[in-house]
This record gives C-alpha cells, structure tokens and sequence, in this order.
C-alpha cells in the first residue's frame, strides 16, 4: 500500500505542517478541507482544496465538508478488487490512502459550565468520524491518524520504507475506532446528563440551572473493552469458573504481555500476585527483590546485587516465601538462580533470564519463569478498578511518587540520614501492603509485616513480633495514620528506632508526644496508601 494521496482534516493544527511537508516531500498528493487547506497553503506545502476535489464546495456552514462520494469512495474502494477500482474509473474518483483527522473538540466545549445545548451540538463532528470509521474499516488499503503523537513514527515508517506495514495500519485502525467509541460516549453522556437537565428546565419554561461544567476524566458512560486472552483452570479457589482479559494496553501491567519462558500455564492467582510483586518491584531504581504471597509482599530487600537482594528478601521471612512469587528489577543471573532453585516457588519474574540461570531454573519443571523486558516504572494504563455487586468502582492507580524530601519531622529529634533512607524503603512497601499496613525495616530490608489487619495496633504488633530480635534500631512504616499512640508505645517498648506516618488524626499530638517521651523520630508524609 503505497501512500499517493493523503486527506488532511484536523480540528487541532498543532504538528500538521510538519506532517504535511514531510508526506509532500515524499510525493504524496495532499487534499483538505477549508482551515485545515488554509493553514497547510499559508506554510507553502502544496494543497488541494477537499471541495476543488469533489466538485462540490463546503455548504451548511461546513455541517458538509467531506461527507462526498468522491471522498468516500476513495477511502473505501478495495484496491484489490477489480469491480472496485473499475467503479472508481468510472466515477474519477482518485483513492485515499492517508486519512489525518481528529475531531471538533466536544469534550473541551461542555467543559464550560455555561455551553449552550446549541453549542454543544454544533461541536458534534459528523463528517470526521465517518472518515475515521471508513478509513479504519479499510485498514488494509487505508492508513488513519487521530491522535498527533503518531504523526512522527508515520513519516518515519514512510521514509523509510515507503510503505506503512500492516501491523502499523491495524494499530492506526484499533486506535481509531476506540477514539471515535469514546467521542460517541462523551456525547451520550454529557446529553444523557447535562442536556437532560437543559431540555428539562426548557420544557417548564425555566432557565437551565447553572451546570457544574467540570471536565472529569470519567466518562459518563463507560464501555470497556477487554480481550480474552486465555480461560484459566479456575479462580481464586477450584470451584470459581475464570479467564483473563487484556485491556490492549498491557503497559503497566506487563502481565498480559510477559514472555513465559517455562513451567505449567499462569493460574488466577498467579497473575493477580505477580501483578502485585510487580508493582512494588517497580518503585526501586536499586537492584531490588519482592517475595509476594496472597498478594502481599513477605519479603522485600535491595542490595548492591540482585543476587544479594534475593538472600536479604528470603532471609526477611523464610517461611512465608515458600509457594511464592519473586519479582526481580534486575535480569537474573546464575547466582541468583541457584540461590532461587533452593525453595518451592510459584514464579520468578524478571526483565530478563541469563542462559546460565535458565539451565539452572529450567530445573524446576513447575516453576514459571515471566521475562517482562525492561522495567517501566509507570502505573499500568487507564484507572484501577473493582467490581462490587451492582457495579464497578473506578479509580486511578495509588501512583504517588513518595518525596522523602518533603517528608516533615515532627519529633525534637529528626530521623538519621540512614534512617531516612530505611524509612523510604519502609514506606515503598507499605504501600503495597493490604491495609492495616505496618512495615518493620532495616538496612534496606524488611524485618516484619502487618498485613490486612481489622486494627493498625494488631498489625504493627505482627510486625514487630516478626522482627525479632532485629527490631532493635529498625524502623517502622504505617499505610495510616495512627488514631491512638498505641502504635508509637509499641514501637517504642520494641526499640524502633523512627517512624514514618501520613500524619492527620485528631491525636497525632498525643502520638508526637509518645514519640519524644521514647526518643522516637517520627516524620509525616501527608499521604495515605489504604489497599484494600
Ligand atoms: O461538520 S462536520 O461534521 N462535516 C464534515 O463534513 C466534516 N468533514 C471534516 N465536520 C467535518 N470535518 C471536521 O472538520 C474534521 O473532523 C476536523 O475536525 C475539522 C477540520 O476542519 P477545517 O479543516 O475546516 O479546520
């Protein structure tokens, strides 16, 4: 699919004149309608006019643009089809090979509380999804661009090969058509709210009432489209028919997209835990180690080495990691391997596996080896959700980076350098921890934790008991504030050495107090991790 001739139609005209010069220079014939012709005509890249083209002008105010046989047939027409090209002949219509179109900007105009229903519905674009649609359908013969970020990797893909690959166009063609479905959702949300609202009080004879206007990045509808990508043996217990769905993105998660390198397929449970171990090995730029179970993590630990940070992971809590899942930032090497060969695992995930060590886990026959590539430190695409009776609640992912920074000592005695550093560590994995969270670390490894406990006292007691005799000079991170200084006694009775909290309750002032009575440094970080 050479590109001859390419429609530009674009509302927004940020990137287009470097777009249309780079498909100029490549000879592609460009065509567009009235702005966008002007724009492109005023930077001097050659340009036809979309109603020259058609031989019929833009009429209704430009409600009739490109909505022209002579433009949709060339979009449409099947290139190996004879019957197709013959009608095309027949017709003069010359094909479309490049559509660039995004679309008049709906959800930016009813972000004014004050937008008229007139208003909003002249921002209805017709004419700009039926080319994105028709393109998108044609996605053998026709290449489709909404959003302005692919415009660079397009020109790049047609220097360099003249061509745009079919991977490409049906990447251009799913973009598009999840485009133009949460375009149509956006109008039927805000009609099915707002503009309910407006003809009712029109229909009393009353003025609208003043409309909230706010732009939220929630749609008022919400349909979801997620892909099987494999049934599993069951859910979360034998008897719980399951599957996974990918969301397409797959960016975050990196679940959907892991190479499995070895062992028996994934289980519900393994995915939801090494989603879990994944998330928290992502907040360390250090070599790090998580051993997650139940979705909790056991055993979390960085070092100078993976290998290093594995042993101070298992050596965290030796019992509980048996049947786990580790996740490595780090590619894995031999002497990790044998070091991970020694107990039963359920998965290992790293970026990547090193010959040697994959002779050595290869071993295992049941263990699953996840290579996930590079490590991306980001959150995984869209919002996180839960299904609750009746619904589905909808939030976006708990990605606040942490600032240790800012981070307010409000004891007489401020946290240590070293301990600064622990309490960083501390709180990277309570965020991770199923609230009540209580995290007991040291020399960037965890001693003790509280999980999923009713009461933060009982959490932090685990955690401390699970410590040992290492809790002495250890420090402590809780998810929550604390509502009584029974925390900040235990610790102290311990022999914690600094705390790290959100800080907020109506008490913290008896917890301070506590705090500097025990020779405790305690910081606040204004910022709560409930996980539940
Ligand atoms: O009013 S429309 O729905 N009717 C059309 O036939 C049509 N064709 C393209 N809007 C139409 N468009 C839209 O015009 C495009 O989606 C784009 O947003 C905009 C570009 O117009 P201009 O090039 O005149 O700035």
């Amino acid at each position: 699919m050479a590109v001859k001739r390419a429609l530009i139609s674009v509302y927004d005209k940020r990137g287009i004149v470097e777009l249309a010069q780079g498909l100029a220079a490549l000879g592609v014939e460009i065509i567009s309608t009235g702005g966008t012709y002007r724009t492109l005509q005023a930077a001097g890249v050659p340009v036809r006019e979309v109603a020259e083209v058609a031989g019929f002008p833009e009429i209704l105010d430009g409600r009739v643009k490109t909505l022209q046989p002579q433009i949709h047939a060339g979009i449409l027409a099947i290139r190996s089809n004879p019957a197709h090209m013959a009608q095309l002949a027949e017709h003069g219509v010359t094909p479309i090979d490049l559509v660039v179109v995004n679309l008049y900007p709906f959800r930016e105009t009813v972000a004014n509380p004050a937008v008229t229903l007139e208003e909003a519905i002249e921002k209805i674009d017709i004419g700009g999804p039926t080319m994105v649609r028709a393109a998108a359908k044609n996605y053998q013969d026709v290449g489709v661009i909404v959003n302005p970020d692919r415009y660079a990797d397009v020109l790049a893909e047609l220097r360099a090969t003249g061509d745009l690959s079919l991977r490409t166009r049906f990447a251009l063609m799913l973009e598009a058509f999840q485009h133009t479905a949460v375009y149509d959702n956006a109008i039927a949300g805000w009609l099915a709210t707002r503009g309910r609202e407006i003809i009712a009080a029109r229909a009393a004879g009353e003025a609208p009432p003043a409309g909230s206007g706010a732009d939220s990045p929630f749609p008022q509808a919400l349909s979801l489209t997620f892909t099987k990508v494999q049934e599993l043996r069951y859910g979360e217990n034998p008897h719980q028919l399951a599957a996974f769905y990918s969301d397409g993105t797959a960016a975050g998660t990196v679940i959907a997209r892991a190479k499995q390198l070895h062992g028996k397929e994934l289980s519900y449970n393994n995915i939801n835990d090494a989603h879990a171990a994944l998330e928290l090995v992502k907040e360390f730029t250090e070599p790090a180690a998580v051993a997650v179970k139940h979705a909790n993590p056991c055993g979390v630990a960085v070092a100078p080495t993976i290998a290093e940070a594995y042993r101070k992971a298992y050596e965290a809590d030796t019992v509980s990691i048996f049947g786990g899942i580790v996740a490595l930032n780090r590619p894995c090497d031999r002497e990790t391997a044998e070091e991970l060969s020694k107990i039963f695992l359920e998965i290992v995930i790293a970026p990547s596996f090193e010959p040697d060590a994959l002779k050595v886990l290869e071993k295992k026959k049941n263990l699953r080896l996840l290579e996930i590539g590079p490590i991306d430190p980001n959150p995984p695409a869209g919002f996180d959700m839960k299904r609750v009776g009746g619904g589905l609640l909808v939030q976006s992912w708990d990605a606040i980076a942490e600032d240790p920074a800012a981070w307010k000592a409000v004891t007489r005695t401020a946290p240590t350098a070293e301990q600064l550093r622990d309490l960083a560590f501390a709180m990277k994995v309570c965020k991770h921890v199923k609230s009540n969270a209580i995290v007991v670390a040291k020399g960037g490894q965890t001693l003790g934790v509280g999980a999923g406990q009713m009461n933060r006292i009982d959490a932090a007691r685990f955690a401390i008991k699970q410590a040992g005799a290492n809790v002495k000079g250890a420090v402590l991170a809780s998810d929550a504030f604390f509502p009584f200084p029974d925390v900040v006694e235990a610790a102290g009775e311990a022999g914690i050495a600094a705390i790290v909290q959100p800080g907020g309750s109506i008490r913290d002032e008896e917890s301070i107090a506590r705090a500097d009575a025990l020779g405790i440094a305690m910081v606040f970080t204004g910022v709560r991790h409930f996980r539940h």
